[in-house]
């Protein structure tokens, strides 16, 4: 068993984004001294992570690797953990424990629904009525997923959960929801965050890499990128962790929203774009996207040229560059399906706001339109030479099928998935002059090849 006194922060979701950002981070504090920042760590549902963790001494090796230069980093901040689904008092035992000051999310895009608010609310009804109106109530719970206004997302969603809780519910037994509400609106703090780290997935390569370097089975060791960044929004239940997260490298900002943008819309949009690209040439990796030209062209013309203009982060062109660097990373096997797994909501996200952006402007974002296509035709589910793949996204089923059903009619297909209220908004159907823009440009993929496609879009648009 790990020192269970020492967790401040509960963390929820165990993957492999927390263990190299936020546990990364927590670890230097730790290093440095301050042992309020161990983590429990809260798998939701998956219990191999834990297992890993008990069996490893509650440590993990980390990879930081460039084309030029790799060392290795042990991260030892998770200390003690559980599975929510399996222990789920526990979870709530620990979110009402005095010695847990923070609460950490990466739940995914997909993972801010009610059962997640309704373990969040039992927890904080737990501590209210522990806690109290002491100091120590109070609780910073920092949402770290890719999700503009991740703080005010979370806040609202737990809010509104509890004001629908049923009269029979947990919550409600333990006292009353508008002392409940009351008590949260007080104690409970959720900062707005932008958080930025590639870190693939784990791989075989990776793990054999771990063994080799330093000669130990690790079987949830990770590689990633020097790079790291955390923004989080000065609003923070103690005020004094704002020293100490910036003593650990952590910017601690009046206005997080500048950076969250950018980093929403230039990294992850373009990312995805080179995903859905990379996937139906057959290229496996980012880096492998990044080593074809036109592709590197291209993410360097998206950004430029339809999302720069929209964004308010200083010095862009260098922020731009450094992205392309950074996504070249042939150390990193970020593969291509793994960015479009949940494509459907992380497109909203990541493309609509710049859509909506040109449009309000009278411009027509010409390359997002080149990458929208693109994404159709991934959805058909098989890459230029016929292998087909599959990827994760809870509406991967349908959106292929759509596909399938319009194949060939072009207009169709690009009016059957842009008619999609939840990725697309209620306009872009609507919108005559972008449909047809999609439209030719999935007609030429689909004709020509992409690859051939890219270059003619690349030169017209010049
Ligand atoms: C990626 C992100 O998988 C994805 O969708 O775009 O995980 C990306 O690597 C991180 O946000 C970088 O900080």
């Amino acid at each position: 068993m790990g020192n269970p006194v020492n967790t401040g922060v509960v963390h929820l979701g165990l993957g492999a984004f927390h263990r190299a950002h936020q546990a990364y981070v927590f670890d230097q504090l730790m290093q440095q001294g301050d042992a309020r920042w161990g983590v429990f760590g809260v798998a939701m549902h998956n219990p191999d992570v834990l297992d890993a963790l008990k069996t490893q001494n509650w440590q993990y090796a980390v990879q930081v690797a460039s084309a030029h230069e790799s060392h290795w980093q042990t991260i030892r901040a998770i200390q003690d953990g559980c599975v929510a689904t399996l222990e789920r008092q526990r979870v709530v035992d620990k979110l009402a424990s005095p010695d847990t000051r923070w609460v950490t999310l990466t739940v995914t895009e997909k993972g801010y629904d009610t059962t997640l608010a309704q373990l969040l609310l039992e927890g904080f009804a737990a501590r209210f009525t522990q806690l109290g109106n002491a100091f120590a109530a109070r609780l910073t719970i920092a949402s770290c997923d890719n999700l503009s206004h991740n703080g005010d997302r979370l806040r609202d969603l737990c809010v509104n959960t509890l004001m629908h809780a049923s009269q029979d519910s947990a919550l409600i037994r333990s006292g009353d929801t508008s002392q409940l509400r009351a008590w949260i609106e007080q104690h409970c703090f959720f900062p707005n965050s932008m958080v930025d780290r590639i870190v693939p997935q784990s791989s075989a390569a990776c793990l054999l890499a771990a063994r080799d370097a330093l000669g130990i089975e690790d079987k949830i060791a990770l590689s990633t990128e020097s790079f790291w960044e955390w923004v989080i929004e000065d609003k923070l239940a103690d005020p004094n962790d704002a020293q100490a997260l910036q003593s650990a490298g952590v910017q601690v900002v009046s206005d997080v929203r500048p950076f969250e943008e950018a980093k929403l819309r230039m990294l992850n949009a373009s990312h995805s774009a080179l995903a859905a690209m990379g996937a139906v040439l057959g290229l496996s990796t980012i880096a492998d996207c990044m080593a074809t030209p036109s592709l590197r062209n291209f993410a360097h013309r998206l950004m430029t040229e339809d999302i720069a203009p929209f964004v308010q982060r200083p010095h862009l062109d260098a922020y731009r560059d450094a992205l392309l660097e950074r996504f070249a990373n042939p150390a990193l096997q970020h593969r291509a399906l793994q960015i479009c797994s949940d494509n459907s909501l992380k497109l909203p996200l990541r493309w609509l706001p710049t859509y909506t952006a040109n449009r309000l402007s009278h411009k027509l974002p010409k390359h997002l339109a080149f990458a929208t296509a693109c994404w159709i035709r991934f959805l058909y589910g098989a890459d230029e030479s016929g292998i087909t793949y599959t990827w994760s996204d809870p509406q991967a089923k349908h959106l292929q099928a759509l596909v399938h059903q319009h194949w060939g009619d072009d207009a169709q297909c690009v009016t059957s998935l842009l008619q999609i209220a939840s990725i697309w908004g209620e306009t872009a159907v609507k919108d005559l002059a972008w449909v047809t823009l999609v439209t030719n440009y999935l007609h030429a993929i689909r004709t020509q090849g992409l690859l051939h496609a890219l270059h003619d879009h690349l030169e017209a648009s010049l």
